[in-house]
């Protein structure tokens, strides 16, 4: 088994997929988390100057997602066939299409742009996204992709806190598979287990 490293802030944010991945495979790797007042030595170092990085044997992987795929090809998560490796990757490519409006909404200065793309993310974005992901856990039975848990069924509970924050619960009430399938893979044993045990932390 390779030596790992998964370099990140001291956040889930971008890192917890990793973490998440490392704990349902019951594999061993160094969580270092790095302080903010560390990060302007150490973000030269880095190969796109950003975290999460994992190290595997001294070898630095950047991009979370890059990180994550490789983790779960590894854990024998990323879908049991090529079909459903292309599907896990599809859903993980849709969280992040879910999560980018809302980064966008959150940076956005000006009030009543703010407001029209709140609205639209609320009347077309949400409801796309979410009515599909609902669609694929009905059809599998809890699971984004196949018969078992895979990478994308992770990044979905990462993704869905986000989405949570925006959204009313008028909005997500149609959709009550997604909120199952986040209580019920966080009670995973090893998955509630770190859940558990790691650091408390706000975002
Ligand atoms: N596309 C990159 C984005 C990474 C990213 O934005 N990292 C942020 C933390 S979440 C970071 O390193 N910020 C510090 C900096 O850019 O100096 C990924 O998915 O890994």
């Amino acid at each position: 088994m390779p030596r790992y490293k998964l370099i990140y802030f001291n956040a889930r944010g971008r890192g917890e997929v990793a973490r998440m991945l490392f704990a349902e495979a019951g594999v061993d790797y160094e969580d270092e988390r790095i302080e903010r007042s560390e990060w302007p030595v150490l973000k030269s170092k880095m190969p796109y100057g950003q975290l999460p990085v994992l190290e595997v044997d001294g070898v630095q992987i950047a991009q979370s997602t890059a990180i994550f795929r490789y983790l779960a090809r590894e854990f024998g998560y990323a879908g049991k066939t090529s079909i459903d490796q292309a599907l896990a990757d599809m859903f993980v490519c849709s969280c992040d299409d879910l999560v980018k409006p809302l980064i966008d909404i959150y940076r956005c200065k000006d009030e009543k742009t703010k407001e029209e793309m709140k609205q639209n993310f609320l009347d077309e974005t949400a409801p796309l996204y979410l009515s599909k992901f609902e669609e694929a856990l009905v059809l599998n039975n809890g699971y984004l992709v196949g018969d078992s848990l895979t990478w994308a069924d992770l990044v979905l509970i990462s993704t869905m806190p986000w989405v949570e924050k925006m959204v009313p619960p008028e909005t997500l009430a149609p959709f009550p598979k997604i909120k199952d399938h986040k209580v019920r893979i966080e009670s995973l044993p090893k998955i509630a287990s770190w859940i558990e045990k790691r650091p408390k932390t706000d975002m």
